[in-house]
């Protein structure tokens, strides 16, 4: 495998052909080097090559293999899912597609914002992609235009309302992986607003298999205690926004403090003030992205029973 790092984007990795196989096998046990030469024959594929001719796979690649396999789980037939590719196609790379959705809320189109990411989900462009490479950087990008004056509240509401409305449709796309028993409970800590992040966060845990108690905003800590008992929770998640939201944080810690390490669920505390709220408390992740969580080594693998 090779792994290629530039600045602050993420790191772009490439696999031969067998590696390649070797990925797909466990979701996909048909999948073989000449079916993905088969692929590549038909024109649904175009891998790069080395200099010596080697194929070489991207996520990317992967990631549309894995799309096109579950089209013929589904048997669509190979016109069709030439179709969808060329739709796919169309989407263009995140970036373009966050600058588009912030345009379409400048000019007041909400309808056409969510079309464009309806038609990202209904492509099969990943919904992690969507989440942590369209839609946050394009909140972001709307916040600060907020901030210099160059779009009023009402743009950023727009925004709001029509991430909101994409991601209780997540999963009618994107079904989840069926739940394996693992619980997070999610809660924006008291007097925090800002929910979008952690929505985010817990629907792509729903992806993997989690369910999650969504709380959503300023929620005061003892109903956020009171619900990781009643549903032996594995994970607290906490998001928070402001320094000032320390003392929930302080306060969640206290009472779990007197649960015996057997019952007590995992703690993370994350979001845009995460370092400062968490600093030197005894949590077990602070994460200020998704990936910080998504991607940790210590993300419990089962639910543990109480
Ligand atoms: C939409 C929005 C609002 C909406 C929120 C609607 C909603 N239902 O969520 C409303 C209108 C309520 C709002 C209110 C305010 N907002 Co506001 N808001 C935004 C905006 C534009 C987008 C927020 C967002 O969803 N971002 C995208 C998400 C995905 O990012 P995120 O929340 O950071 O989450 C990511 C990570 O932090 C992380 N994460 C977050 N939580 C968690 C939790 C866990 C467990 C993990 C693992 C990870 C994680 O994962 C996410 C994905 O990577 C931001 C701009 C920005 N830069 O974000 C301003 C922004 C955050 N708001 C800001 C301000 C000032 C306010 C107000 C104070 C305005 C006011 N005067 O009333 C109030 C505060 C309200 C409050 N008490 O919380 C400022 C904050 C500045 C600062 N210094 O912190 C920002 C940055 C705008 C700006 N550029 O000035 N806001």
């Amino acid at each position: 495998m090779v792994v290629c790092r530039s600045n602050g984007t993420p790191p772009s990795r490439s696999f031969g052909i067998g590696e390649a196989v070797e990925r797909l096998r466990a979701e996909f046990p048909d999948v073989s080097i000449s079916s993905l030469r088969f692929l590549e024959r038909e024109g649904l594929l175009g891998p790069r090559r080395t200099a010596g001719g080697h194929r070489l796979f991207s996520d990317d690649d992967l990631e549309r293999i894995r799309l096109i396999k579950r089209q013929q789980q589904q048997h669509r037939s190979l016109a069709e899912i030439r179709e969808l590719l060329l739709r796919r196609d169309r989407i263009g790379p995140p970036r373009e597609l966050a600058e588009r959705f912030v345009n379409e809320i400048a000019a007041r189109n909400g309808r056409e914002a969510y079309a464009l990411i309806d038609e990202a989900l209904r492509v099969g462009i990943p919904a992690r992609t969507l989440c942590l490479e369209v839609l946050t950087p394009a909140l972001e990008r709307i916040g600060d235009l907020w901030e210099r004056g160059e779009l009023d509240v009402a743009h950023e509401h727009l925004a709001s309302a029509v991430v909101r409305d994409l991601l209780s449709n997540l999963r009618l796309y994107q079904p989840p992986a069926p739940p394996d028993g693992r619980v997070a409970v999610a809660a924006c800590a008291a007097s925090e607003r800002h929910e979008l992040g952690l929505r985010m966060v817990t629907a792509l845990l729903e992806q993997q298999g989690w369910s999650v108690q969504f709380l959503g905003a300023d929620t005061p800590a003892s109903s956020t205690v009171q619900f990781v008992t009643d549903n032996e929770a594995d994970l607290l998640l906490i998001s928070t926004g402001a320094p000032s939201e320390r003392a929930f944080v302080e306060d969640v810690i206290a009472a779990l403090a007197a649960w015996s390490p057997a019952r007590r669920p995992k703690v993370v505390v994350g979001g845009r003030a995460a370092a400062e709220v968490a600093a030197g408390l005894p949590v077990d992740l602070v994460a200020t992205r998704a990936e910080h969580l998504l991607d940790w080594p210590a993300l419990p693998a089962t639910h543990r029973p109480r």
